[in-house]
């Protein structure tokens, strides 16, 4: 029987830091009894350790047991064994265990790359002929300034993919890039030496903030010079088929100008300059072009607070009617926090931060496309030491209530039964719930970097290892990555390019608790919330994948990288 692969045993399957937790969750009826880890060819055992008890999982109720073998620390490569069940796949215990994925993980957004040849040399087997050249791109009806009328054209090229569709929206690039940008902030050290293999690699600037400034320069595009409002986003009227880039042909259009999408903007040009101020060198002028971008479309929002993207009434109103994604959000409250905390941080002036109520009420929402409160919580704890009073005054309830949402998370954490703080409840298994475990992830290192302590940095690395394997679907949601991992994503390169392997690096949106209700894929195996999934290119709503899942898994996977020795037992 061991000598049987088994999918009831659930692991990382990329592997464990040596002095780290290390936890595999048995699924399935079974004896009391010892597990052994073995090295792969089954001949040798290393480690010798006692299953838990059986617990009935949260949702499923499935009987599963813990195998826990944080005290084997040796190097190597080996296999979990579990009398009567089989084994498991193989996985590695060793220092920059997840390096490759931190680093594949960016490189995912390098594949998403518009408006460019990926060549062989960066790209591999998935080497393709660029898509989306955007350099003729049309003002849709919707979007008209007396400068730029309807039906004329402006060249908007570069930016990534948003997700496994064709078109690029400002809302959803916001956050993708305020968490991108930030993770280089959180951790310079560990960037600045991370080589993707893109074209920019060894020009002095870290990898991550030249994968960053292909969609910075297209961001930059999106604003109307005139009055400094920015277009919600550029797209076809309606979603391509499954096609290549290169195949795509449909008209191109910027649609309608928006709050979310002005104030998400003001945020990433406020950081990016920030960031790019440093790299006045390799890039003359870029620091002051963002923020003189940040600044006009901050005070474009001020004159238009309330601009909601409604495609609907949209649609009632302006030709061609425009079907693809819409982002749509009419709470603006958190997107006002986020530009004022960037503009703020990086102009030191007290206006910004003034003009915005810091603290409206004690909530602590996790990111989401529509609510980015906390991403401008997070930049102001990074630069505590150097806020002005009228922002320091609050610093100390922002860090309470951070430290309080991070001990929320890990409540029960400890006893669950796949021991990862992703799964408290049902309403962790939302669409893209795997950028829920990321995002909770960051919260968890913001408050071990406030605290130093360290059961905040097991607790945000045991969901890089539900990400990873340890999960009810028993996938790797991270393509490329683990034995089982995901193979048929959404995503209409991986769909159309005739090659086996998904492109890596992207990570699945995972179990959906409504996903089959949503996209009616008949392909679903199980109707429990956090099994609702299914590795089929039909499912947009459990196996899609998106710049603002993989962006958050970017950062949680680096802040593991480099606070590796931290997390020891
Ligand atoms: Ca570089
Ligand atoms: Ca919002």
């Amino acid at each position: 029987m061991e000598q049987q692969l088994s999918e009831n045993i659930r692991l990382n399957q990329v592997g464990y830091y040596p002095n780290a937790p290390k936890m595999a969750v048995v699924v399935g009826e079974m004896e009391d009894g010892e597990f052994y880890v073995k090295t792969p060819d089954l001949q040798e055992t290393v480690y010798t350790g006692q299953l838990t008890a059986t617990k009935a999982g949260e949702f499923s109720n499935r009987p599963t047991r813990v195998a826990d073998f944080s005290n084997y620390k040796e190097p190597g490569s080996y296999v979990l064994v579990i009398p009567g069940i089989g084994h498991s796949y193989e996985f590695e215990i060793d220092r920059d265990v997840h390096k490759d994925v931190a680093a594949a993980s960016i490189k995912g957004f390098y594949y998403q790359r518009m408006s460019t040849d990926l060549p062989e040399q960066y790209a591999g087997k998935w080497a393709r002929a660029a898509g989306h050249p955007d350099n003729e791109v049309l003002i849709h009806p919707s979007a008209v300034s007396t400068q730029r009328p309807a039906g004329s054209v402006i060249s908007a090229p570069r930016g990534w993919y948003d997700a496994g569709d064709y078109n690029k929206y400002i809302v959803n690039s916001g956050i993708s890039m305020g968490t991108l940008l930030s993770a280089y902030e959180d951790f310079p050290g560990f960037y600045k030496n991370l080589e993707l293999n893109i074209p920019e690699s060894g020009n002095n600037v870290p990898d991550i903030l030249d994968e960053a400034l292909w969609n910075l320069r297209w961001m930059m595009a999106m604003q109307d010079p005139e009055d400094g409002g920015v277009y919600n986003k550029l797209t076809n009227p309606s979603f391509e088929g499954m096609i290549m880039p290169a195949e795509a042909s449909k008209p191109r259009y910027v649609v309608q100008k928006g709050t979310a999408a002005t104030l998400d903007f003001a945020a990433v040009m406020a950081q990016a300059s920030r960031i790019f101020s440093n790299y006045e060198s390799e890039f003359p002028g870029l620091a002051d072009s963002a923020l003189v971008a940040a600044v006009k479309a901050w005070s474009w929002a001020q004159r238009n607070p309330n601009v909601d993207y409604d495609q609907n009434a949209m649609n009632k109103q302006f030709k061609p009617e425009v079907s693809t994604g819409g982002y749509g959000d009419k709470d603006y409250s958190d997107e006002f926090i986020w530009a004022a905390a960037e503009l703020y941080v990086t102009t030191k002036q007290d206006t910004y931060y003034n003009e915005v109520n810091m603290l409206p009420d004690n909530k602590m929402p996790l990111p989401s496309w529509p609510q980015v409160r906390l991403l401008g919580y997070y930049t102001l704890n990074r630069f505590s030491s150097e806020l002005t009073p009228a922002a320091q005054k609050d610093l100390p309830e922002i860090q309470k209530r951070l430290v309080s949402f991070a001990d929320e998370l890990i409540d029960g954490a400890d006893t669950r039964t796949y021991r990862t703080v992703m799964g408290k409840t049902e309403g962790d298994y939302i669409w893209g719930s795997s950028s829920v475990a990321a995002n909770q992830g960051i919260v968890l290192i913001q408050a071990y970097q406030l605290t130093d302590n360290k059961k905040y940095l097991k607790a945000a690395l045991s969901n890089l290892d539900y990400l990873l394997g340890r999960n009810a679907t028993g996938y790797s949601f991270l393509t490329g990555f683990g034995e089982k991992s995901v193979m048929k994503p959404h995503h209409r390169p991986s769909v159309a390019d005739g090659i086996e392997e998904p492109v890596p690096g992207l990570l699945s949106g995972g179990p959906n608790a409504r996903a089959d209700k949503q996209d009616n894929c008949t392909t679903y195996q199980s109707s429990f919330a956090d099994e609702m999934f299914t590795d089929d290119d039909c499912s947009y709503a459990s196996n899609e994948i998106a710049i603002n899942w993989n962006a958050p898994f970017v950062y949680l996977a680096g802040a593991i990288e480099a606070l590796q020795d931290r997390a020891a037992l």
